[in-house]
């Protein structure tokens, strides 16, 4: 079984102005089809070979090979998923449950943030969902919280903060950038990913 590349529900400039359609076009064709294929490459007659990708992301001890192009994978599979030219605003009934957790929804995507701009280097913030209970954690370069030393929690939103992400519209300011993303956050795909997890 091979991994395919998803198909973006929109265009490489929806998103603008808050990720321009370059980075978008880079970022797709070049970056997740690259892991995509490496991916396909590494797992080629091998254990992992016909396993689903959560699967694969939970196994302890993965070659890097596996790990790295896996994780690059997933991660750029939810990212694009939770992102929407149109995003649908937050029901009331998954805001209060993150005001439950955060005390507001405000403190969440301050936490939220404070996770993707301090993660040195490259890297991924993350929103997960662990037994039921909402938790923010980051991870270094294309792992996910189904890996082993990471939060265990099942990622429901993610921000790519790699800097392939973002350098070309926004340079150093990667706060500017991540301040953006709560603008194309589409709320209704996070609570799906929220009720499949439970
Ligand atoms: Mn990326």
């Amino acid at each position: 079984m091979l991994f395919t590349l998803p198909k973006l529900t929109y265009n490489y400039d929806s998103l603008e102005p808050y990720i321009d359609a370059k980075t978008m076009e880079i970022h797709y064709s070049k970056h997740h089809a690259g892991y995509t294929n490496n991916l396909n490459n590494a797992i080629k007659d091998t254990v992992f070979e016909n396993q689903s990708i959560e699967s694969i992301l939970k196994t302890p001890n993965l070659p890097n090979a596996v790990r790295n192009n896996g994780g690059g994978y997933f991660n750029h599979c939810l990212f694009w998923d939770i992102l929407s030219p149109n995003p649908e605003p937050i029901s009331s009934e998954f805001k209060s449950l993150i005001e439950e957790k955060f005390g507001s929804f405000e403190n969440m995507k301050e936490d939220f943030a404070k996770a993707a701009a301090t993660r040195f280097g490259s890297g991924w913030a993350w929103l997960c969902c662990k037994n039921g209970e909402l938790i923010i954690c980051s991870t270094p370069n294309q792992d996910n919280p189904l890996m082993e030393n990471s939060c265990g929690g099942t990622p429901i939103l993610g921000l790519d903060v790699w800097e392939h992400a973002y350098y070309l519209n926004y340079q150093n300011r990667r706060p500017d950038y991540i301040t953006a993303f709560w603008s194309i956050v589409n709320w209704k795909q996070v609570e799906i990913n929220y009720r499949s997890s439970l």
